[in-house]
């Protein structure tokens, strides 16, 4: 059993060809390790406790990356609620207790910044996790979320079970979700600049009223966190991930049509609800660890709009 998560390790990437999962999945690929686990669904249903199980019976995985959720944008959250509750925490269960029971060295749980308050002040500190009303929107998946961390934190104190527990904050980037009606607001808004920009249209909606403001991290740096984290902290605290900074919405929409180059107006659809007035990460801890983020909204947006055009290019030729 390797004693640290070196790349002769055991690592199992659980929701590896999602968003979060692909980029650690990547991070680890570039290390070379030699027992890198990435079942995909069909492979391995994580809502399905028994095949769990055996998977952990067989693989016996020592490092897990829990980056499986059922996760989308504002009303995926609000629409299938019922749905982002239940699988949030089936899948989380069947893998902590997996993780546990097989005798696992490290589980790495991943959150999100809507775990804390909607009126939390800004920016938002580990410690105010429950001390507020969540933002109604997205209640059930916060909910999911926070049963996570508790768990972790009971099976720590009961049974001494290896868990720590990272916060991200709201997260784009390569392999990201561009349905115009479950998506975050980047990978939407990018899809909408670069669809009006073809069609020539003059103007581009954006839901809300474009106030409030959020905190963006590329993926590649939240998996490069992860692995530092993973290999550097065994803490029982919360850690949040984030750069430190954020944007209005409208601020948002304006960096994505510079980066498409589309000179069209910018309309706002006050019907769509805003959710939380503002998302920012306290990331004083995550500093004092040791690590900060390095992509710059900018680049990332421009890298990703990139990786959007192969996609687009690859899905007309496929
Ligand atoms: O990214 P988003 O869907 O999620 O929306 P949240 C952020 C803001 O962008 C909201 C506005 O104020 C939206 O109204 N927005 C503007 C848009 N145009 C669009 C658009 O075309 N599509 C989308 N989706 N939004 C989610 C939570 O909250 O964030 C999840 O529901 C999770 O639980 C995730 O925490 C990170 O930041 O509001």
């Amino acid at each position: 059993m390797a004693d640290e998560m070196d790349k002769t390790a055991r690592v199992f990437v659980a929701g590896s060809r999602g968003l979060v999962g692909s980029a650690i999945a990547r991070r680890l690929q570039g290390e070379q390790f030699a027992h890198l686990l990435t079942p995909t669904r069909a492979e391995l249903d994580l809502m399905d406790g028994r095949a769990v199980d055996a998977f952990f019976a067989k693989e016996r995985p020592e490092y897990i990356f829990d980056a499986a959720a059922r996760v989308g944008g504002i009303q995926a959250n609000n629409t299938f609620r019922g749905d982002f509750i239940r699988e949030n925490l089936q899948i989380q269960i069947n893998l902590i207790d997996a993780a546990h029971r097989h005798g696992a060295t490290k589980f790495l749980f991943l959150g999100s910044s809507c775990i804390y308050p909607q009126l939390a002040p800004q920016p938002m500190k580990e410690e105010h996790l429950l001390t507020g009303l969540l933002e109604p929107t997205n209640q059930p998946y916060a909910i999911a979320k926070i049963a996570g961390i508790e768990m972790i934190d009971a099976y720590r104190r009961q049974y001494g079970f290896k868990g720590i527990c990272l916060m991200p904050t709201n997260l784009y980037g390569p392999g990201d979700n561009y349905n115009l009606e479950t998506s975050h607001v980047l990978p939407a808004l990018l899809r909408k600049v670069h669809e009006a920009k073809l069609a020539g249209a003059p103007s581009v909606v954006v839901w809300g009223t474009g106030k409030p403001r959020r905190e963006f991290l590329h993926v590649d740096d939240l998996a490069d966190a992860c692995v530092f984290l993973m290999r550097s902290y065994d803490g029982d605290k919360l850690v949040n991930i984030g750069v430190g900074t954020d944007v209005s919405i409208g601020e948002l929409a304006r960096i994505i049509v510079g980066v498409v180059g589309h000179a069209g107006e910018i309309v706002f659809d006050t019907s769509k609800p805003d959710g939380t007035p503002r998302k920012l990460l306290d990331v004083t801890r995550l500093h004092s660890l040791g690590w900060r983020a390095r992509i710059s909204l900018e680049q990332g947006i421009a890298a990703t709009y990139r990786s959007y055009l192969a996609g687009a290019v690859h899905a007309r030729s496929a």
